[in-house]
């Protein structure tokens, strides 16, 4: 009888090894089910035969079987992928990557069409990492009512707007945050002639904001719960927004922080605006994937996480080349040199010197794009490294 059980497994083990790389994950993992269930009736049967016949021997072959089912699930883990929206990216030959409709520093197209910014710039990573090339992104424009349906429709791969992760769209929007790209929280913009120092100054103030925002909400909150009274002046776009407050529809601008920096640049008398020191919210930004597609989603993490460990360990878009003489193993693990990271994601060894070398480290693009150098000249502060007294912390890679 255990001969008759073994044949069937070595037979089954077979079937999956031969398996193509893109076999659904279901199928594959129904496979394994069958295999383990064998694995269980072999083990039943043991237990139940007669006395006398050679016990240790069949036991030994049960463990023999139940290695190889490991083997076997660890070597399916590393090789097949089971990301349909990857499978559609190498597919179509480039990412489409759904971004403000402009917003300096963030996503933002010059006068040629091109996009710039530290979400941009995130897309570019991605790109980088799954098809070696940072320019393979289409960027689609989208307002703040409109980027979760896009998300949900399949119409992008994946979403970097500055948007705030919050419970509601990390659940109820079949939505998954892979991380935090930038740090923000809520400020408020005044016309200088308002006189005003600080948010609780703004009773009965008109307040310009974009609608389908946190922005919106934590307003509400805000000044509720100060017995503040306001007048609401929503817009659908930055530009419309922005564009409100400079022809006096409102006596203040609300938006994320670093929204308000960005924004500032397209007025006409910048310094007739100023920016309160108040903060009311926490806004942490990052980039949005669909749920139900983890391989995906782990592929949008680590890109970050690769951003992040870079700029810790000292590799960037001017030194990657030199690195690769370097004996550091956390070094060689992160070039591709050793390791099996890049199988991990289901993609090449070297997905995050394609990053770096392409792209930059997280500190070079912060700089790049929003920092004390650029005309956003926003400091790192929380957006700092963990090691350097800010919030960004990624986990290893190994
Ligand atoms: N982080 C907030 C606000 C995001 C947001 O849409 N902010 C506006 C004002 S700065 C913006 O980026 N608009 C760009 C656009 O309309 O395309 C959220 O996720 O709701």
């Amino acid at each position: 009888m255990a001969d008759m059980i073994q044949t069937c497994l070595v037979g089954t083990l077979c079937l999956l090894l031969f398996t193509g790389c893109d076999r659904e994950s279901a199928q594959d993992k129904a496979l394994i089910k069958a295999l383990e269930n064998k694995v269980d009736l072999l083990e039943q049967q043991l237990e139940t035969q007669p006395t006398g016949t050679n016990l240790n021997l069949d036991a030994e072959r049960v463990t023999e079987l139940e290695n190889e089912v490991n083997t076997l699930r660890e070597r399916l883990s590393q090789q097949i992928s089971f990301s349909p929206t990857l499978k559609s990216i190498q597919e179509k030959g480039y990412l489409e990557c759904g971004v403000s409709t402009g917003l300096p520093g963030f996503s933002m197209p010059n006068q040629k069409g091109e996009w710039h910014g530290l979400d941009v710039e995130f897309c570019q990573a991605l790109a980088a990492a799954t098809l070696g090339d940072k320019n393979k992104v289409r960027f689609i424009p989208l307002n703040a009512r409109e980027r979760f349906k896009a998300l949900q429709n399949g119409d992008i791969d994946i979403l970097s707007r500055n948007t705030t992760w919050t419970l509601q769209r990390d659940t109820a929007l079949a939505l998954n945050f892979a991380g935090i790209l930038y740090f923000d929280g809520q400020g408020f913009m005044v016309r200088k002639s308002l006189n005003a120092n600080t948010a609780k100054d703004l009773s009965g103030a008109s307040i310009c904001v974009q609608s389908g925002t946190t922005t919106e909400l934590n307003l509400e909150d805000y000044f509720k719960l100060n017995h503040l009274t306001y007048t609401l002046v929503p817009f659908d776009t930055a530009k419309e927004t922005i564009d409100g407050f400079q022809e006096g529809r409102c006596d203040v601008l609300t938006a994320d922080q670093s929204g308000l920096y960005g924004l500032r640049l397209n007025l006409k008398k910048s310094e007739d605006a100023v920016i309160l020191p108040d903060i009311i919210s926490k806004e942490p930004l990052g980039p949005v994937v669909r749920q139900g597609d983890d391989q995906w989603f782990n592929i949008v993490k680590w890109t970050l996480h690769a951003m992040l460990n870079a700029e810790e360990m000292g590799i960037h878009s001017q030194n990657i080349d030199e690195m690769k003489a370097s004996e550091v193993p956390a070094v060689r693990r992160f070039l591709g040199l050793d390791g099996t990271q890049g199988k991990s994601l289901g993609l090449n060894p070297d997905w995050a010197y394609q990053i770096i070398k392409q792209v930059g480290n997280y500190g070079e693009s912060f700089e790049r794009t929003v920092g004390v150098h650029s005309p956003l000249h926003i400091q790192r502060a929380q957006n700092n490294l963990w090691t350097q007294g800010g919030l960004h912390y990624a986990p290893p890679i190994r």
